[in-house]
């Protein structure tokens, strides 16, 4: 068979994959819905025409974004996770014993039926009791949160690309109203793109972290089916030091990880020269 699924990275950059079968298309309130059988990466989701996640390689996308700051909370109990329809996430942070509520808010009720329904190894924890889901726009969700007083202890944004709906998941505006959100030792934690690519976008993100959170960190993946492939996660803390000496691999210990570990936590902090230059000029030499 000679179908392809090409996503349109950049103006001038193109990914294709092979397409086995079409296993389900539909139009939502929001976008449209995709899922495709590939001859290399498994089944895929896809977004209005953009890559969400697949079978072969979403282990570097969700347990970075959900273990290292999972493991740098002195005691992550409530949880709010933003976006992550498919249920990757929620997935790894479920495998936490001490995380007690998880609150997930997701926009599109549909990507969680679709990712139920044909990426079950992906979407296999939506039935934790744990679970409080939310179907609600997540930034109006964490302004009332913070208007509210809640406090979480840990928020992953695990959003799409910052375009349409999900920009406002990256403006200065959210950061201050999930900063709100969180307790006196608070994380965030989201991802934030290609350093090859969204170099302004991430530039400007570590800046207005940091006047959030007081603190900023930023910190590397590998997802092959992104733009370019190694992919940026975020993180403003109230307290905790993800790169400090004080973090908490035993919570790990025993889960099927394929890409976290103690060691990969602390290489990920570890910036390329040109990765490094993004951060705010007075955290560029300290790391
Ligand atoms: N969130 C989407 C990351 C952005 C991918 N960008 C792209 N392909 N242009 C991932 C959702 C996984 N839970």
């Amino acid at each position: 068979m000679n179908a392809w699924f090409t996503e349109e990275q950049t103006r001038d950059m193109r990914l294709s994959l092979r397409v086995r079968s079409l296993l389900h298309r539909e139009r939502s309130g929001y976008q449209e819905i995709a899922v495709y059988e590939t001859a290399e990466v498994g089944r895929l989701l896809v977004l209005d025409d953009v890559i969400m996640t697949s079978e072969r390689d979403e282990f570097g996308y969700h347990e970075m974004i959900s273990h290292v700051a999972l493991c740098t909370h002195p005691a992550p109990r409530r949880v709010l996770i933003i976006g992550g329809g498919d249920g990757g996430t929620l997935r790894e942070v479920a495998r936490h014993r001490e995380v007690e509520e998880i609150h997930m808010v997701e926009i599109d009720e549909r990507v969680i039926e679709v990712s139920r329904r044909f990426l079950p190894s992906i979407a296999a924890a939506f039935d934790d009791p744990r679970l409080r889901l939310h179907i609600d726009d997540g930034i109006e969700y964490v302004r009332a949160a913070a208007e509210k007083g809640d406090r979480y202890d840990v928020i992953l944004c695990d959003s799409t690309d910052p375009v349409g709906p999900a920009a406002g998941l990256f403006s200065a505006d959210f950061f201050r109203n999930a900063a709100a959100a969180l307790g006196e030792e608070g994380l965030y934690a989201a991802q934030t793109e290609s350093p090859y690519f969204n170099r302004e976008l991430l530039s400007g993100v570590q800046r207005d972290l940091r006047e959030a959170f007081g603190r900023s960190y930023l910190y590397l993946s590998a997802v092959p089916t992104y733009p370019g492939g190694l992919w940026s996660f975020s993180m403003g803390s109230k307290g905790p030091d993800p790169t400090g000496a004080e973090l908490h691999f035993e919570r790990v210990e025993g889960m099927p990880l394929r890409f976290y570990s103690p060691e990969v936590h602390r290489a990920a902090f570890a910036l390329p020269p040109f990765v490094r230059e993004l951060l705010p000029g007075e955290a560029r030499g300290a790391r």
